[in-house]
């Protein structure tokens, strides 16, 4: 196991590879530190030196590429997004507790966090290889060996070629101005906000521009199957595919189980809409949804970011279970059970965000 500079209460959910969490209540500043951004790995971290690395851009284009970490940071201009990651799995472990989902990561609420990532823009590197117009899809190969597949494979994955163009989507050698760190695919990583974080491949080796989706396992694996599928069974067209993030929030504070006073308490959280929607309200209940209080919304730092949001709740004394749900710019809110999402893979639950605490008399 090697040390990735995380804070010491991150709930590790594996060491190898390394997948890990940190408590909820460390997620409420606008940006997450790198020491506890949450980190997502199919197989063991590589460390890749910058030097004698390339990054090769390939397939449907009329000038395929070899670039140097020097070469893109000289050829192409320098941006820098605020931008939000949020595992497809974020919350699995409350599908898991309404029915199992076995074999898979049990995330709690805080397999998303927030950094300002630095680079430069996929857009413009397609430009100089020039894209061709039957490019329908582009294709991301990282630099691990993922331990799901035989033989191991490197993760990888796909975006649609007008995703790919957004302004948005960076191939990132920086993350809160500082160097990428090995553990968040270091020396250059892509970084599509608004999208599930695994189209987000880290350890970046090649992109590659197609006429049909990623053929990598990873790409098909994202998906959401009917519920009776047979996960082990399923090929990769099985499912739904996943795209962009769902509608989405959470209760930071107080935490599961905390024990409080009764009386005015303050509840926070984030919420997210994901892509090109945005969060126009966040309701919280301490009543099983009878009544319910508009919280306070934090104007987001970037369109790509979450947002945080508060409310004080004057709590009964005995067990009070905590609600919050959120509204996007289309309307849509969020659904209401575990029970309603629940997939054999565990991934996009959304439900409203649940915490039961005990209020002291
Ligand atoms: N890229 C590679 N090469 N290998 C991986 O295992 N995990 C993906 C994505 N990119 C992964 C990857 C998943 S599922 C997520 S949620 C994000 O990276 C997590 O990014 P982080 O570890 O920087 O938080
Ligand atoms: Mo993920």
């Amino acid at each position: 196991m090697g040390n990735w500079h995380k804070r010491d209460d991150m709930l590790v959910h594996q060491t190898e590879p390394y997948n890990a969490e940190p408590p909820p209540g460390a997620l409420t500043g606008h940006l997450t530190p790198v020491d506890t951004f949450y980190s997502r790995n199919h197989g063991p971290i590589p460390r890749i030196a910058a030097t004698g690395w390339r990054l090769r851009v390939d397939g449907l284009v009329e000038h395929p590429l070899e670039l140097s970490l020097d070469e893109l940071r000289n050829r192409f201009a320098e941006h820098r997004v605020t931008a939000t990651l949020q595992c497809a799995g974020n919350r699995r472990g409350e599908l898991m507790a309404y029915r199992d989902i076995p074999g898979q990561v049990p995330w709690g609420p805080a397999a998303v966090s927030t950094a300002r990532w630095s680079g430069v823009r996929l857009a413009d590197v397609l430009a100089a290889a020039g894209l061709r117009t039957e490019a329908a899809h582009i294709a991301f190969t990282g630099g691990d060996l993922t331990s799901r597949t035989d033989p191991p494979q490197p993760f990888g994955g796909s975006v649609p070629v007008a995703k790919a163009l957004s302004a948005e989507v960076l191939l990132a050698w920086g993350m809160n101005d500082r160097p990428l760190p090995a553990a968040h695919g270091a020396p250059l990583r892509v970084v599509v906000p608004g999208w599930i974080g695994a189209r987000s491949v880290k350890w970046l080796r090649r992109v590659t521009a197609r006429a049909e989706v990623s053929d990598n396992h990873f790409h098909g694996e994202y998906s959401i199957l009917p519920p009776e599928a047979d996960p082990r069974a399923a090929g990769p067209d099985a499912g739904l595919i996943l795209g962009p993030l769902a509608l989405h929030c959470a209760i930071l504070r107080p935490g599961r189980d905390d024990q409080l006073p009764s009386g005015p308490t303050e509840i926070t959280g984030y919420a997210l809409a994901g892509d090109d929607r945005a969060v126009t309200r966040v309701d919280v209940s301490a009543d099983r949804g009878r009544t319910w209080t508009q919280a306070e919304l934090d104007p987001p730092l970037s369109p790509w970011a979450w947002q945080h949001w508060r409310s004080t709740l004057t709590l009964p004394p005995g067990r009070v279970e905590l609600l919050a749900r959120a509204w996007d710019s289309t309307g849509a809110v969020q659904p209401e059970s575990p029970a309603t999402v629940w997939n054999p893979r565990g991934y996009g639950n959304n439900s409203w965000a649940r915490v039961r605490v005990s209020c002291r008399p």
